[in-house]
């Protein structure tokens, strides 16, 4: 392992250097600030930065792991199930793509000649066919050029929200993990539950992250914990990240960050759910923004479902307006939509997920 201290006036310039020199695995283990201070204890004049960043040489180990045999083995052994995994979820995945080719089919021939010709209402055209075969059977006038206001009637009985996100303290602090591809909002959206719960609900917050893959990952974390006042503890692996569950004993929820993952990453998330074995029982929350192509989305709620998820958050709803990919999360999950984010403010830019917002988006008002 590699421990390199950097020193300098621009955190930028520093972590441009580290990953020239460490590459993108290198992980920042601290950063100190200085400068002169003033009588009163100000600081004046220009910061000086001191970063102490760390990379394995050889793969990725856990940093805290001491013994480098047990530690040797515990990563064969991780690499041997990964690989066990990953032929399970091939086999699986031929099953998948038969099913879905044959249920493709099935649906397609059951369509009415209206499906696929241009009568369809606007906000219908590019639903789901699923969802849309479903209204057909159930409420076929919701289809109908005219059939806005029936729809927006019908949608509640096939949409799924949470309307209010529980924070559960039953037995011990309440475990809520964001995960999710890379980019979706995760480190955002966990900063925004946090000021939620933490400053507005005046609920005991503590903050895990497990993502310790890229550079100034931490730190995006250490910045938002810092500002809200909130305590950190960053976990290597999964004996880390038990430890750390336990150190929180006394919070009333714990919010845990994951690394973004690419769907097609099986190896990368099912070492993510290794790592989150360690934490017993939690709630796995997925973000999944709002941009994504609906026709994504059965590959993603597939591949994270190795996690075990509990609800979703869709993310980034301002930055479309088209959600049709809502119509493809109900025929894919039975996981309710538990929070929607509409923007970069922490913390304001979040609410719970309520029917009403959801009917809106994919019938809105104005298009009656
Ligand atoms: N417009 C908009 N931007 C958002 C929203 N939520 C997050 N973002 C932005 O999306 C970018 C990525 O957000 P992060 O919270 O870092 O995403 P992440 O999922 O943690 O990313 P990784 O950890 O790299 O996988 C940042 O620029 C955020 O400000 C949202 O609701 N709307
Ligand atoms: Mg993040």
């Amino acid at each position: 392992m590699k421990v390199r201290s950097y020193k300098g006036h621009s955190l930028e310039k520093i972590y441009g250097s580290i990953r020239e020199e460490l590459g993108p695995e290198a992980v920042i283990v601290s950063t100190q600030k200085s400068g002169k201070r003033s009588l009163l204890g100000v600081v004046t004049g220009t910061s000086l930065y001191e970063v102490v960043a760390v990379v394995e040489e050889t793969g990725v180990k856990s940093l805290a792991e001491s013994g480098a045999a047990r530690s040797e083995e515990l990563h064969r052994m991780a690499l041997m199930q990964a690989h066990k995994w990953q032929q399970f979820e091939s086999s699986m995945d031929d099953m998948r793509s038969q099913l879905e080719k044959l249920s493709h089919r099935t649906l397609t021939s059951t369509l009415p000649p209206m499906q696929t010709g241009g009568a369809l209402p606007e906000y219908a055209r590019d639903w789901d066919p699923r969802f849309r075969e479903c209204l057909l059977q159930h409420c076929p006038e919701a289809l109908n050029e005219d059939g806005a206001a029936v729809c927006r009637e019908f949608l509640p009985r096939v949409l799924k929200v949470t309307e209010s996100f529980e924070v559960k303290k039953k037995h011990g602090p309440h475990v809520v993990v964001l995960a999710g591809p890379t980019g979706a909002g995760k480190t955002t959206t966990l900063a925004k539950l946090a000021a939620q719960w933490g400053l507005d609900q005046e609920l005991n917050v503590g903050i895990i992250t497990t993502d310790t893959y890229r550079v100034a990952a931490v730190e995006q974390i250490r910045e938002y914990a810092t500002l809200l006042g909130i305590e950190l503890k960053v976990a290597f692996s999964a004996g880390e990240a038990a430890r750390a569950v336990e150190a929180f004993a006394d919070k009333d929820v714990i919010l845990v960050d994951t690394p973004g993952r690419s769907h097609y990453d099986k190896a990368g998330i099912t070492a993510l759910k290794g790592i989150l074995s360690g934490m017993g029982e939690v709630t796995v929350l997925m973000a999944l923004p709002a941009t994504v192509d609906r026709r994504d989305v059965p590959g993603i709620l597939q591949h994270f479902g190795v996690l075990n998820i509990d609800g979703l958050v869709i993310t980034k709803i301002d930055e479309t307006r088209r959600y049709d990919l809502l119509t493809t999360t109900v025929c894919e999950t039975d996981h309710p939509i538990a929070f929607f984010t509409n923007g970069q403010r922490v913390p304001q830019d979040i609410r719970s997920a309520s029917m009403a917002d959801a009917v809106e988006m994919l019938v809105p008002e104005e298009g009656m």
